[in-house]
């Protein structure tokens, strides 16, 4: 039983066991969701088969975006082992890590256009694919971050990729409503993960949140994880194109 029984979602983005995706997944899992995960190369394989075991979670084989063939393994592979699809969520980004110091202004063409695949194509070409399995509607959740809002130190490209990214929610939230498929997005305050050891001064942000939100700390990826429960599950079922902040309240000072 549970919020979420009877529920079958895909999760792209566990890296590890710290990782935002691992918190949603958990509290997806905890309400009775089925859950499919997928790992992205043989060095990530072995991290996330334990975490999958834990769940009883399936494991639906390697995912790189920028590799069409794997996402298209992937979708092959959901759709034999359950025929439909209820969510998914996209915990995915990537830049060089060289070009979120300095200058925005410095970035290269092919770091811009990496970035953007990675970070913000990635998203609508799996809603695409989501969408011919979603055949009861359904609920898609991105992550995203607020330096696509305000100019964020050491966020760069990244910060207008996420701007990109929230825009997609909301196009694809048109795109897809007429199909009671839901399409949102967690603006999550900064978490120490994998992705996060790439952006400078790391722990420096952390303190800077820690003494300037409301809730006077960080947020956790179980809270993100309980938020995203939110909109994964019917709770939210009248809400679609959202920015929903989690980030101890943030963006409402910052
Ligand atoms: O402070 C933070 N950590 C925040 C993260 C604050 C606000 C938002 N976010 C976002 C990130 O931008 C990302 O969209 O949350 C999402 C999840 O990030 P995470 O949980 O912070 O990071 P991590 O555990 O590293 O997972 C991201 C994963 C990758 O890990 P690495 O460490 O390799 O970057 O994204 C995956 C990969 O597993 N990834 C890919 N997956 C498929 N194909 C690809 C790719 N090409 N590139 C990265």
């Amino acid at each position: 039983q549970g919020l979420m029984a009877g529920k079958r979602g895909l999760i792209l983005g566990v890296a590890n066991n710290r990782s935002i995706a691992w918190g949603i997944a958990k509290a997806c899992a905890d309400q009775g969701a089925e859950l499919a995960l997928t790992y992205q190369g043989d060095a990530f394989k072995k991290r996330v088969e334990p975490l999958a075991a834990e769940l009883g979670a399936h494991i639906v084989g390697h995912c790189d975006v920028t590799d069409a063939a794997s996402v298209d393994a992937v979708f092959d592979n959901v759709s034999k082992l359950w025929g439909k699809l209820d969510f998914v969520v996209h915990a995915i980004a990537f830049s060089d890590k060289e070009e979120l110091d300095g200058r925005y202004v410095e970035t290269t063409r092919a770091n811009f256009l990496r970035t953007m695949d990675i970070s913000v194509y990635s998203f609508t070409d799996i809603a695409k694919r989501a969408e011919a399995l979603m055949t009861d509607g359904g609920s898609l959740l991105t992550l995203t971050y607020y330096g696509a809002e305000k100019v964020m130190p050491h966020y760069n490209v990244m910060g207008v990729a996420k701007a990109a990214l929230e825009a997609s929610v909301r196009y694809l939230a048109v795109d897809l409503g007429g199909k009671n498929i839901r399409v949102n997005a967690i603006s999550a305050g900064p978490i120490k993960t994998l992705a996060a050891s790439g952006i400078g001064d790391f722990r420096y942000i952390l303190r800077w949140n820690e003494y300037n939100s409301p809730l006077k700390r960080t947020v956790t990826p179980e809270e993100v994880g309980d938020s995203g429960l939110y909109f994964l599950s019917d709770l939210s079922r009248g809400v679609t194109g959202e920015i929903h902040h989690v980030d101890s309240g943030y963006h409402v000072v910052g």
